[in-house]
Parts: structure tokens; sequence; C-alpha cells
């Protein structure tokens, strides 16, 4: 149990409602959705969920410039106390749209630098930007990785974009896993806590996820999530996965279950908005779309 954390580790989390089980009770984090673009495809993207990545149904998040967003999270923390953690994590990747992420880190660091900083990305570009990460004080950082095996990775991508080029299929796969996993070695190396998000597709990487458990494990993660993949045929198609249908909640439990001896497993997760607001599992997003933040007057700490 978190108990047993060494303390340096449970210092890291006791406030992150999504790195500790006991801190979701008590400490909400937000979402700004100011990162629109991605460099891959994955076949169960729709843009509106992110960290988790997933599909299901929903309004599009608004999106922010830099600044709107810095407002926002002032204008969030003096309303919400509770409020610990600011994550960028869509609606594309954060590390497609390098600009925009880190002026708002910079921004926020200066205008709320009580608030930790939580960055999740698809991990293709994460090895060129650790030191920026580093720089702008990211505390956590969450990698999705779905496979560790290109040929298990070529039924999730159906191509990345790299180097200013789209690359397909297999060494698609390839070079998507050994970012990630190289990006998670690097993260790890300077003490920058990481979670792995594992969206499970029947059929396609549902076996194979023990493997990456033990592979994320090896490099230095510190917990892992594995989500149920959720597509459901009155939501429209999961691009590329038409029909594939996702785990039932004893096939997720069960996979859960047998990585639990490897390493700490979440089971909290909410499979948040990109916009989300709040304690984990409510959405207070409602209260605090652009227009009634630029009419609060907020308290700029600068
Ligand atoms: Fe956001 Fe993700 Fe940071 Fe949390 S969400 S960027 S690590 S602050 Fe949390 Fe939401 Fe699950 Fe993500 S419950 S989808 S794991
Ligand atoms: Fe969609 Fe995220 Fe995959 Fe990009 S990394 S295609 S935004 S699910």
């Amino acid at each position: 149990g978190e108990s047993e954390l060494p303390p340096e580790i449970w210092e890291k989390v006791k406030n992150h409602p999504c790195y500790s089980e006991e801190a979701h009770h008590h400490f909400a984090r937000m979402h700004v959705a100011v990162a629109p673009a991605c460099n891959i495809q994955c076949n169960y993207c729709n843009r509106k969920y992110d960290c988790a990545n997933e599909s299901r149904p929903g309004v599009v998040s608004e999106r922010l410039t830099p600044e709107q967003a810095a407002k926002k999270v002032v204008a969030v923390a003096s309303t919400i106390p509770q409020m610990t953690v600011l994550g960028i994590a869509g609606p594309g990747d954060p590390l497609a749209n390098p600009a925009k992420t880190f002026k708002t880190f910079e921004l926020i660091s200066q205008m709320a630098p009580d608030i930790k900083l939580c960055l999740s990305t698809n991990g293709l570009a994460l090895p060129e930007h650790i030191d920026t990460i580093a720089k702008y004080n990211v505390d956590h950082v969450t990698i999705t990785i779905n496979m560790v095996d290109p040929e298990v990775g070529a039924k999730i991508y159906p191509w990345i974009f790299y180097k200013h080029k789209r690359i397909e299929g297999i060494e698609a796969a390839r070079i998507l896993s050994e970012h990630q996993l190289r990006g998670l070695e690097m993260l790890t190396e300077r003490g920058i806590l990481c979670k792995v998000n594992s969206v499970m597709i029947p059929g396609v990487n549902d076996q194979h996820l023990v493997e990456v458990n033990k592979a994320v494990k090896s490099r230095g993660a510190f917990l892992h999530n594995i989500m149920p993949l959720i597509s459901a045929p009155e939501h429209g198609t999961v691009f590329g996965l038409t029909g594939q249908r996702g785990p039932s909640a004893q096939e997720l439990k069960a996979l859960q279950d047998s990585c639990e001896g490897e390493m700490n497993m979440m089971r909290h997760c909410r499979q948040c908005r990109a916009d989300a607001v709040g304690l984990l599992g409510e959405d207070r997003s409602a209260e605090f779309t652009t227009d009634k933040i630029m009419d609060m007057e907020v308290n700029y700490d600068l």
C-alpha cells in the first residue's frame, strides 16, 4: 500500500490525486486544453479526452491560449482550495505543441507557484524535450504506452509524424516504442516521477500488457494505470477499430491483479476530459468557461 512508500516519493505524491489513491479524495486537479495538434494517430482517438486518451461522448473542450490558460488556473485555484495539480494533456499531444505547452507552464509557475505541474504525452517527442521538462519543474509525467512490441503497435497506431515525415506500420510503432521507453528512462534518471497509462484493447494488446508492465517497471515507472478501451457504437466509430469492444470490468480487474505483484497499479482513474476541473470524478469545467473567467477578478501574484 501507499503507506509503505519511501518518504521522498510520498512527499511528491501525497497531494496528487492521480498518483495517490488516498490523495484523490482530498485534492483536485485541472486540465487546460492548450495543445490541439498531435504527432501520431491512435486508432481509438477522438481528442475529447486525454491523459486517458479515450473515446467517450462529450462536448469538445474549449481551446485556450497559454495566457487564457494561466488566468483560468489562477481563477480556479482561488475558487477551489483543494486545487494542487495542473495537467496539460491535450486535446492533442502536449509535446507536439511545445511552444504553447511550455509557455503555459512558465506563466503558471510565475502566477501560481504552489501548483504542481503535470504532463501527459504519447512519448514520441519525449527524448528531445527532457531538458525543457526539467527546466520548468514539471513534477509528474504520464506516458501512454500500449505496447513494447512493434507488431502489436502496428495494430494500434496507423502512423506517426516524425522528422517532417509520415511513417506507417511496424517501422512507426518501432520508433514510437523506442522513444517512449528511452523518454521514461531519461525522466526517471532525473528523479521526475513517471506514471504509465495503457489502454486495454481486447484481442489486440490485452495479454501483451503484462509484458508492458514489466518493461516500464524495469525502467523506473512508479505507477501503472491500465484503463479500459471505451467503445460504444452509438458514439460513432472508433477510427480504424470499427466493431472493437472494450474489456469487461472482470477482464480489466484480472489484468490489473496479475500486474499488481510487479508494481503499484492505479485503480481510481476516471478517464478525465481534456478540460476537467475538480476532484477526480467531479466535473466543474462549466463553472470556468473562458467568458466567465475573463469576467472574474483574479489576483495576479507576479
Ligand atoms: Fe491530469 Fe493525467 Fe496529470 Fe492526472 S488526469 S495529466 S496524471 S493531473 Fe488522472 Fe484523469 Fe486518470 Fe489521467 S484520473 S485520466 S490518470
Ligand atoms: Fe489522439 Fe492522444 Fe493518440 Fe494523439 S496521442 S492520436 S491525441 S489518443
